[in-house]
């Protein structure tokens, strides 16, 4: 940790040097970075974080180099991966909002049940002033956001029985992230919500520690749930989840400002790839889900759900006024 500050610290005389005494220093600037996350090789996150890296490295004619660390090889959930950045352990991270309530507050306004209608609507908040201001508040916890990438719309699997509606799911011990609005909106439905780390949850699942977990298409299917006994999926949608492509704040800072430019600029560029990758493969790995044997609901009764997940509006009403949820609500 030590070295690693040193570096940083030297990086930037380095550069100070560079540019006071002539020379551009992104000429000189060299670095290789460690970026995580925690879904496997073939997940959207690190096919977006493979294409973002390719591009970094001919964007910066070679000075840069991203080495990717995917399924979790530095850490068993996004928390404590999250915290790694923090600590300068680990340089960039792909990861859910979901458990990042901890490190920036104001991205829990993003987990409320049916606050977003569609793909549309979620592009047009994310990629305007509400998301800005979102990506902005994580400077506070030494962590830059530099774009929102895509994990997906939320979906129910459980190992029981096929789930049509909130009554069917009613009592179902489920693993949700650790997310105080996600714990309250499933509890408020009346399951037996339990907060763990992604990493713990695939075994979880297989000892029948608990009966289901809610997660995008692709999560489920890139990590194969159907072979921890996930039967039945219900296609609910009730909740959108932003991923973030996070880079350590100090670390960003030390580099010359044409590299930040570069970097900001391709987490953008890569965000659109990613989030079309992620939705475009969505209908292709549900079939292949039910060749595996996996029971796909389609006509879930959303509205029950959504009904009977409402009070968590008011319940989080102090910290998210309804003004501010109308925000996102009514954004166009
Ligand atoms: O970010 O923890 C979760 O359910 C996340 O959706 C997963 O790790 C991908």
């Amino acid at each position: 940790m030590r070295t690693k500050m040193a570096k940083i610290l030297l990086w930037s005389l380095a550069a100070l040097v560079a540019c006071t005494f002539g020379g551009t220093a992104s000429a000189q600037y060299k670095a290789t970075m460690k970026l995580a996350s925690a879904t496997p090789m073939d997940h959207p996150y690190n096919v977006g974080a493979k294409k973002f890296a390719d591009l970094i490295k001919e964007r910066t004619q070679g000075r840069i180099e991203i080495k990717i660390y995917p399924a979790g090889q530095l850490g068993k959930g996004e928390r404590e991966m999250t915290e790694g950045v923090q600590q300068g352990a680990i340089d960039l991270l792909v990861t859910s909002t979901g458990p990042m309530g901890g490190f920036s507050p104001s991205i829990n306004i993003l987990d409320f049940p049916f606050l977003f209608r569609d793909y549309q609507h979620v592009d047009s908040v994310l990629d305007g002033p509400i998301g800005r201001r979102l990506l902005d508040d994580f400077e506070k916890a030494n962590l830059k956001g530099l774009a929102f990438w895509e994990n997906g719309f939320r979906h129910l699997t459980n190992s029981k029985k096929p789930v049509r509606n909130v009554e069917d799911a009613r009592g179902l011990k489920i693993r949700t992230m650790e997310n105080k609005v996600h714990l309250a909106a499933w509890k408020a439905a009346g399951l037996n919500p339990t907060p763990m780390a992604w990493g713990e949850v695939f075994t979880a699942l297989q000892q029948r520690v608990i009966d289901g977990q809610e997660n995008p298409v692709a999560v489920i299917h890139s990590t194969k749930l159907w072979e921890a006994g996930q039967k039945y999926f219900s296609f609910t949608a009730h909740v959108y989840s932003p991923a973030l492509l996070l880079i350590n704040k100090k670390l960003f800072e030390a580099m010359p400002k044409e590299d930040q430019e570069i970097f900001l600029k391709t987490a953008l560029e890569v965000a659109q790839f990613q989030r079309k990758i992620n939705r475009d493969a969505e209908e292709e790995k549900l079939k292949e889900m039910e060749t595996k044997g996996v029971t796909v609901v389609r006509d879930v009764d959303r509205d029950s759900f959504k009904r009977a997940m409402s009070p968590v509006y008011d319940e989080f009403s102090s910290q998210f006024p309804r003004s501010q949820i109308e925000e996102i609500m009514n954004a166009k």
